[in-house]
């Protein structure tokens, strides 16, 4: 079990002391940009003597960041820590309608905003009366004005190890975002599970991917698990998967972040880049399809580890370790956590039966003032909403959000199954599978799909996936229905919204 002080600030722990031992070693990086620790250290402690002496910052403030990522979005983070502040960090797209939410439930005080990102946030200002303090860096901005004015050194605030520092809100593939607040020690308890016992990085490891800090995945895999460990990270505000490959190559990195959809995209094109330097590829975000595993480890060699979290729980709570791998399945607990399939009354299933996946350990989920704490908080588990089934080995197998399972004609059909079977048609590139209502068989399965560039749909085409598709699974829980689309929709970390194209199947 992990133990922590009574006193306890992650800032302190995560920069403060990696930056007296090694002032000089590279910490984050970004397009012509990089800061070592000492460096790092030093624009963090002016950025919170600014929010403290000029802004009027008190402990337990809620702070806004809004940037994509780079470094003085990190160097903003920390700073808020330091002064013992909340930082409600959010994806740069928002809307001023989604900021203006956001600020009104994490009753948000300060905000510190890359200049680029200004017009949304000041469009969302009047309808936020408790954010009194803005200020912008970059463009139109005076932080670092403001910032040299100041020494560089700053007195970390004594929080408390279970002070809330961080309210991350869920990306809501449901339509309905929830804010999850995080205490300091959470942050070093994502650190010292998943980053220690299953990434398992070193000092010299180089990271880089795809999710936006505001995602709890991206803040973990690009900034706490690096720094944690002394390591350094590069920072990409735009990390398509067109970009990704050569800033590998660029910066030799060595452990890669980023989400199934990507590290399908990018094997496709992986033969044309020089990625020798990577080792480490972390998939998460989304279920990982075995045909991905597979592609991915065929075009670089590499096995994926794999893993689910939840903004609820901070971070990654199942996953495997490279030589444990089990194309299918995403897992075991990773140390530190339990889990468990739990019926629809709260009681555990044996294995080979599909239920509501069930997980405790050093994080958990706390909701800001929203009732549905008392349904995801059960009896001491974290009841997530995904269906898995632990299976005669003790992996965990995705099978579908427990939203997304099909019933038709009596059958429970996962849609997440039948979308891994579609992707291994070489027609498609993507896809996503919902069950829509059907008079006779209460919902059939119907699938919509991205076709790769250059095919072209037709019935004849329909007719073949779905044949192909009743070659790779059993034959009843093929769709009925297909669609051809441009584009799905995704939430801003990049997960399939299935209840979209529920709702407008649905008219
Ligand atoms: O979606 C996930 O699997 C995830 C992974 C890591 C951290 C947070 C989340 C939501």
């Amino acid at each position: 079990e992990l133990q922590f002080p009574e006193r306890l600030n992650c800032a302190t722990e995560l920069l403060d002391q990696m930056a007296a031992r090694h002032p000089q070693r590279l910490c984050v990086r970004a397009a012509g940009l990089s800061w070592t620790y000492g460096e790092l250290l030093e624009k963090a402690n002016r950025i919170a003597r600014v929010l403290v002496e000029d802004l009027g910052l008190l402990p337990g403030n809620r702070v806004l960041l809004r940037a994509p990522n780079n470094l003085m979005l990190v160097a903003a983070w920390f700073a808020v820590m330091k002064a013992g502040g909340i930082a409600v960090t959010t994806m740069p797209l928002l809307r001023a309608k989604e900021l203006t939410d956001v600020i009104t439930k994490a009753q948000v005080s300060h905000a510190l905003c890359d200049g680029r990102l200004r017009e949304e946030l000041e469009l969302a200002l009047p309808g936020c009366p408790t954010l009194e303090q803005v200020l912008y860096w970059g463009e139109g901005g005076n932080l670092e004005e403001r910032m040299a004015a100041k020494p560089p050194s700053f007195q970390n605030l004594e929080t408390a190890s279970d002070d809330t520092c961080l309210i991350a809100f869920t990306s809501g593939t449901t339509g309905k975002p929830k804010g999850c607040m995080h205490f300091h020690r959470d942050v070093l308890a994502i650190c010292d599970t998943f980053g220690k016992y299953v990434l398992r990085a070193s000092p010299d490891d180089v990271f880089i991917g795809s999710p936006p800090l505001a995602f709890t995945f991206g803040l973990g895999a690009l900034v706490l698990f690096p720094m944690r460990i002394g390591a350094s990270t590069v920072l990409l505000e735009k990390a398509s998967p067109d970009l990704l490959l050569p800033t590998i190559a660029e910066y030799k990195a060595s452990v890669l972040a980023t989400s199934p959809t990507a590290y399908r995209a990018m094997a496709a094109q992986a033969g044309n880049h020089d990625l020798s330097s990577l080792r480490k590829c972390v998939s998460a975000g989304e279920p990982l399809p075995a045909s991905t595993r597979m592609r991915w480890k065929e075009a670089t060699g590499i096995e994926l580890i794999d893993g689910i979290g939840a903004t609820e729980m901070l971070h990654i709570f199942i996953s495997h370790i490279e030589a444990e791998a089990k194309p299918g399945a995403t897992g075991k607990p990773v140390p530190g956590y339990q889990a468990c399939i739990l019926d629809d009354d709260g009681q555990p299933l044996p294995p080979g039966q599909i239920g509501r996946l069930a997980v405790k350990g050093p994080t958990g989920c706390r909701y800001l003032s929203d009732d549905r704490q008392r349904k995801y908080v059960q009896h001491g588990w974290n009841v997530t909403g995904d269906a898995y089934l632990l299976d005669e080995e003790g992996y965990f197998v995705y099978q579908a959000r427990t939203d997304d399972m099909i019933v038709s004609s009596g059958y429970n059909i996962a849609g997440p199954e039948v979308e891994d079977a579609l992707l291994l048609h070489p027609d498609v590139a993507e896809c996503a599978v919902v069950g829509v209502p059907d008079p006779e068989r209460g919902q059939i399965v119907k699938a919509y799909v991205v076709l790769r560039p250059g095919v072209v749909g037709s019935a004849e085409l329909v007719r073949a996936l779905q044949d192909f598709v009743k070659q790779k699974i059993a034959p009843y829980k093929y769709p009925r229905a297909i669609e051809f689309r441009e584009s799905l929709p995704r939430t801003q970390t990049g997960k399939l919204q299935r209840f979209v194209l529920r709702q407008e199947a649905q008219g």
